[in-house]
């Protein structure tokens, strides 16, 4: 195994460990090895994906969750500024962004916003258990190209046909462009809710936009 990926492989289980001090040390070293920002939040997601599964098979619980989270935006913190920009792409287009209803996860839709503002997107976070209607009114505001949703849980995939179908009934299906992501979403989510497009990273959500 190589430096780099022996280091990333010390990430993910600091990461899912909750050990902070590893964690930090390791993004550090990563970076120092010449690994880019992107790349080392793809091995954070990694790591947290980890977590997932010590939570899932009994060995970690909430409080490890919410100690995991916190170590998370503490790397991101870090590695923001050093993710790619690209402001020109964008051409100033609006992204209204939120977590939906019953769902209150915000790391993955804290960095897919960053990436967003990175790349020059005006940025509408609508926070964490947005409801339906709160979606609704922020395009009527804000008059977004694009909407972008994350779902953790799959006890929210009705949260995401309620916001599809307020949306259409609103008469505003047509004027935004929508993207889903997050730990619950799939391309067979969003292609049965009736989505644009599904994002496995905040960059590919990114990339999308620009392209569209
Ligand atoms: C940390 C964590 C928590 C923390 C969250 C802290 C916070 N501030 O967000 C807390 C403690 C609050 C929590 C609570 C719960 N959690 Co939790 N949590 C996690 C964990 C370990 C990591 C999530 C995370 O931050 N990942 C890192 C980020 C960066 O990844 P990400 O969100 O996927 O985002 C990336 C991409 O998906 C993408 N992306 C995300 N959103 C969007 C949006 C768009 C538009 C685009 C383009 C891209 C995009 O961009 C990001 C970067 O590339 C996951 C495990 C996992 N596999 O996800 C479980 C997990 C999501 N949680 C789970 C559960 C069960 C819960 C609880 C129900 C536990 C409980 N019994 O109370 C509660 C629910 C609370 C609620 N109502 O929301 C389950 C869900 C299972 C399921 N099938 O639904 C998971 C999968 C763990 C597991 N394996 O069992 N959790």
């Amino acid at each position: 195994m190589s430096g780099s990926e022996d280091i990333a492989e010390k990430l993910k289980n600091a990461l899912a460990q909750c050990d902070e001090t590893d964690t930090m040390a390791a993004v550090e070293q990563l970076l120092a090895g010449g690994m880019t920002a992107d790349k080392v939040v793809a091995v954070c997601n990694q790591g947290m994906g980890l977590l997932g599964e010590r939570f899932d098979s009994g060995e970690a619980f909430v409080p490890d969750l919410m100690f995991g989270g916190a170590i998370m935006k503490k790397a991101m913190a870090k590695l923001e500024p050093l993710l790619p920009k690209d402001a020109a792409a964008s051409a100033g287009k609006t992204l209204v962004i939120g977590t939906v209803q019953h769902d209150v996860h915000d790391i993955g839709k804290d960095i897919t916003a960053m990436v967003f503002r990175g790349n020059g997107f005006n940025v509408i976070d609508l926070g964490v258990n947005v409801k339906p209607e709160a979606f609704v009114e922020a395009i009527k505001k804000h008059s977004p190209e694009f909407v972008g949703m994350s779902v953790l849980l799959t006890t929210c995939y009705r949260s995401v046909t309620e916001t599809m179908d307020l949306i259409r009934a609103s008469g505003l299906r047509d004027k935004v462009k929508i993207c889903i992501g997050g730990a619950a979403a799939s391309a067979l989510v969003a292609e049965k809710s009736g989505i644009d497009f599904y994002g496995e990273t905040a960059v590919d959500g990114v990339n999308w936009s620009k392209a569209n």
